[in-house]
Order: structure tokens, then C-alpha cells, then sequence
């Protein structure tokens, strides 16, 4: 199976409960190599543009408060087949769904609230890394 990569946010509840040092270890243990990462913060904007594709949904102007609250990390992953193995770390959207010891059943709060982002597919995992990183920052 091909290395490729993918992109992830651990999400503002997650650093904001300080969850972001577990996360990592569980990300790191699990095979990915981070050739990125970075704290920051989203602007309404930002994340009105990350998140378009649910701009029609009745969530959305919930899903832009709540990314935009506080800081985020943002990370570059690389692992054979980094996104389907990523999308079955971090478990279900809603973490009342996720299967035991992935990170949203360990660490999300809620459906909204879900501590962590990955990527879909490996066209968006590309999209998603180029909106956070320039091309320096990842290695
Ligand atoms: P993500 O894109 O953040 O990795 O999450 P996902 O693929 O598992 O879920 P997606 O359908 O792409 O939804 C994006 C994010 O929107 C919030 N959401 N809230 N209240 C709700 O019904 C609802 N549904 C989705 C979540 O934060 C979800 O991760
Ligand atoms: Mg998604």
C-alpha cells in the first residue's frame, strides 16, 4: 500500500481541555509521522471557506462559532494509507457512534464537539494541508 498523507485539526474543546499532548502520543503510536503541525487559530472566514461544503446545512453557523472560538492545532500526517487509517483512528462523527479507543470516543464531547478532524479523501487531505501549510512547512 502507497505512503500518502493526510490533514488533521485537533479542535478548540480539545485544546482546550489540554487533550492535545494524549492526542498526539495516540497518533504518533498509531504510525502516522507528523511532517507538519501548528497552534493556531481560524478566523470566521477561514473556516466559512474550510467548511463550505456544509454551508447549507442547519448546522453550520454552529460548526463556524465553534471552530473559530479558540486555537486549533493543525497538522500534516504521513503513514501508509494515512486517510482511511486516520478516519478509523479518530471513530465516528458522533462519538456516542465511535467504536472503543478511537479519539472521539475517548476525548469528543458531542456530535458538534468532536475534538478531532480528518480528512476524507486524499484530494482534500492535499486541499486542506495547502489552506494551513506552505509547501517550507511541511517535511
Ligand atoms: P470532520 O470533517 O471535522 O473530520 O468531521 P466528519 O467528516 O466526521 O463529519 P462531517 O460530516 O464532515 O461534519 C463536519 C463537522 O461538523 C460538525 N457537525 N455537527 N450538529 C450536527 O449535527 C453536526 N454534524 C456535523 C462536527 O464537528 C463535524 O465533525
Ligand atoms: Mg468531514
Amino acid at each position: 500500500m502507497a505512503t500518502n498523507r493526510t490533514f488533521t485539526m485537533l479542535k478548540p474543546d480539545a485544546v482546550e481541555k489540554r487533550h492535545i499532548g494524549a492526542i498526539l502520543d495516540k497518533i504518533s503510536a498509531s504510525g502516522f509521522r507528523i511532517v507538519a503541525m501548528k497552534l493556531t487559530q481560524m478566523t470566521k472566514g477561514d473556516a466559512e471557506t474550510f467548511y463550505a461544503i456544509h454551508n447549507e446545512r442547519p448546522f453550520f453557523g454552529e460548526l463556524v462559532e465553534y471552530m473559530t472560538r479558540g486555537p486549533i492545532v493543525a497538522a500534516v500526517l504521513e503513514k501508509e494509507n494515512a486517510v482511511e487509517d486516520f478516519r478509523t483512528l479518530i471513530g465516528a462523527t458522533n462519538p456516542a457512534d465511535a467504536a472503543e479507543g478511537t479519539i472521539r470516543k475517548l476525548y469528543a464531547t458531542s456530535m458538534g464537539e468532536n475534538a478531532v478532524h480528518g480528512s476524507d479523501s486524499d484530494e482534500n487531505a492535499a486541499i486542506e494541508s495547502a489552506f494551513h501549510f506552505s509547501g517550507r512547512e511541511i517535511f
